[in-house]
């Protein structure tokens, strides 16, 4: 055996024993809202024209939904239980977090300088599993201990709501478990203020938590198709 082997012995080890630990995030269900006019299963709900749709959005590169505020300060957008549902997957232990990027508009998406504005909270909220009693967290996503907001270019935001440890008791009272997701409500803007707005979503993501035996197991797999690769060149 020679030194070179058991160097790629120890780091293949090394990686494995950190990734028992690590408990990598993945990717159970995204919505990318990157095909003009597909909404991907997504409605509004006290929404205005124009409609909620799948368009460029009003600066930048990216394909949004984007919606408009009308007169209504209770805009929503809902991943309704008419859609499929999202089970956690049986390699995942536990959700991990609902993330999103959105914007605010300080104007209707159609509406001639129409800008993006500063993230106001009011409003704003996310519910999963329940339209209209408990939210997440408190009527406002920056609070609560359980949002991670991250602020970019052009007043993109990307929130990371903890999901580890949540039941349906916070999010639905009527459910012991959050393991199967029904339904999502997400109000991007809302409250005073709110009206004739408009909002852009980039993308939404769901991700849950692998048991550590199948990262350990992907991590192998992915370093001996490298090894092999390796191999196949000399
Ligand atoms: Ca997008």
């Amino acid at each position: 055996m020679n030194k070179k082997l058991v160097r790629q012995i120890v780091v293949v080890v090394a990686v494995l024993a950190a990734a028992q630990f690590a408990q990598a995030s993945v990717i159970v269900k995204e919505w990318s809202f990157n095909t003009l006019g597909d909404k991907e299963g997504w409605t509004g709900a006290n929404l205005s024209t124009p409609a909620l749709t799948v368009a460029a959005a009003i600066s930048g590169t990216e394909i949004v939904l984007q919606g408009a505020t009308g007169t209504n300060t209770d805009p929503r957008i809902l991943y309704p239980n008419t859609e499929p549902a999202i089970p956690l997957p049986g390699w995942a232990t536990t959700w991990e977090s609902f993330v999103i990027r959105v914007r605010q508009l300080d104007a209707k998406p159609d509406v001639s300088g129409v800008a993006s504005q500063a993230w106001n909270a009011t409003g704003t909220l996310l519910a999963i599993n329940s339209n209209s009693t408990t939210v997440i967290p408190n009527n406002n996503i920056t609070q609560g201990g359980r949002v991670t907001q991250t602020t970019q270019a052009d007043n993109w935001q990307i929130f990371t709501i903890n999901l580890v440890g949540f039941s349906n008791t916070v999010f639905d009272a009527a459910s012991s478990s959050l393991s199967t997701i029904t339904s999502i409500r997400f109000d991007p803007i809302g409250g005073t203020g709110s009206e004739n707005k408009g909002f852009e979503v980039d993308y939404i993501r769901l991700t849950a938590i692998p048991e550590p035996g199948t990262v350990g197991l992907v991590v192998a797999g992915l370093f001996l198709a490298a090894l092999r690769r390796r191999h196949m060149r000399v």
